[in-house]
């Protein structure tokens, strides 16, 4: 009788712990995950505006060239520095001369618009903002000598990063951001022999003499001639050398977000950008976000360097591709979730 009651017990013991052992093997339900790795609140993404972004490549165009040494350059300086003023973030002009090709001192400045400047975890947003002097494209038709709008080339990016630091101002984060623009970055040496060196001397100088001692952001991206409708965004070869990862991560999030279109799962050839001086010299890990068409004649869209870079070519969607992109990255990098 008494063994009898034992057994019972015992299965019953037994039955209870296949049930136990059963329950966690049981996939949870969805309603109740929670992943630990995550954290509980969700940042939420805002919205890239890109109407405002061209109306910002619209203000630098209508200065007219910005080409380093020239009046037009010097007053869209002037309200590049007090648009990002206004936008909250504190500006740091580092003014230097640079020697072109030429042989002409050029009067640069690098443009630093500090988001959250105490912020420790930070990352580094670029463009330049200078624009190239000559139409010297192999495809120029006309006026070859005379310098060009750039609303592309130099205006896009620089739109699309005060449109950002725009969007900061509105949903603060608790993250720092750097905007960086390069200065004669246009300047260089198109001919046969021309020196790499010859371009970017704004993100060289920069890479040489930080804005703040022992400067180190998580990562850098570089926007250049984002603003065409048909823009192809490859990853280009110097970013894939330096940043892979970077890169690979912000190509994801460009797919899932609906824009696989602009930016496409192929590599481009490497190109002699501000990114390149950034990675050399600084040691900061940065991409490049260029346009760069398959099979051109240029390796550029054919816009690039003649006087059809001008307004009539920037569309909205491409800003918001690039914009709504790096918005989302901002914020994802903010969440610990990038
Ligand atoms: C060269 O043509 C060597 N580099 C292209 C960098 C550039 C010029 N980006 C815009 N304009
Ligand atoms: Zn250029």
């Amino acid at each position: 009788m008494k063994k009898k009651l034992v057994k019972i017990t015992y299965s019953l013991l037994l039955g209870a712990l296949i049930t136990l052992v059963g329950c966690k093997k049981d996939p949870p339900s969805s309603s109740t995950t929670t992943d630990p790795t995550k954290p509980a609140v969700k940042i939420k993404i805002p919205k890239f505006n890109r109407d405002s972004a061209f109306v910002y490549v619209e203000k630098q165009v209508a200065f007219g060239p910005r080409v380093v040494n020239t009046p037009e350059h010097k007053a869209c300086k002037n309200w590049l520095v007090k648009k990002f003023e206004s936008h909250g973030t504190t500006v740091i002009e580092q003014n230097f001369d640079a020697t072109a090709y030429t042989g002409e001192v050029l009067k640069s400045t690098n443009i630093i618009a500090q988001y959250k400047p105490k912020q420790k975890k930070r990352i580094l947003l670029a463009a330049h903002w200078d624009t190239r002097h000559i139409a010297d494209s192999p495809l120029c038709e006309e006026r070859c000598k005379e310098p060009i709008l750039g609303a592309d080339d130099g205006g896009s990016g620089v739109g699309v990063l005060l449109e950002i630091a725009r969007t900061l101002q509105a949903n603060p984060i608790d993250m720092g951001v750097d905007f960086v623009l390069f200065d004669a970055e246009d300047y260089g040496d198109g001919g046969d022999n021309g020196e790499s060196t010859s371009w970017c001397l704004g993100s060289q100088y920069w890479s040489k003499n930080l804005h703040v001692r022992g400067y180190r952001p998580k990562y850098g991206i570089l926007l250049d001639m984002v603003g065409t409708k048909d823009a192809r965004f490859a990853k280009e070869q110097v970013s894939m050398a330096f940043a892979p990862k970077v890169m690979n991560k912000v190509w994801k999030l460009a797919k899932n977000m609906g824009y696989g279109n602009y930016f496409v799962p192929e590599s481009s050839n490497p190109v002699t950008d501000d990114h390149l001086f950034v990675n050399q010299i600084a040691k900061i890990p940065m991409i490049d976000i260029i346009n760069k068409p398959v099979q051109t004649q240029t390796g550029f869209g054919a816009h690039w360097h003649t006087h059809n870079d001008n307004m009539d070519i920037i569309n909205k969607r491409t800003l918001r591709a690039v914009g709504q992109t790096v918005t989302a990255a901002i914020y994802k990098e903010a969440e610990g979730s990038f």
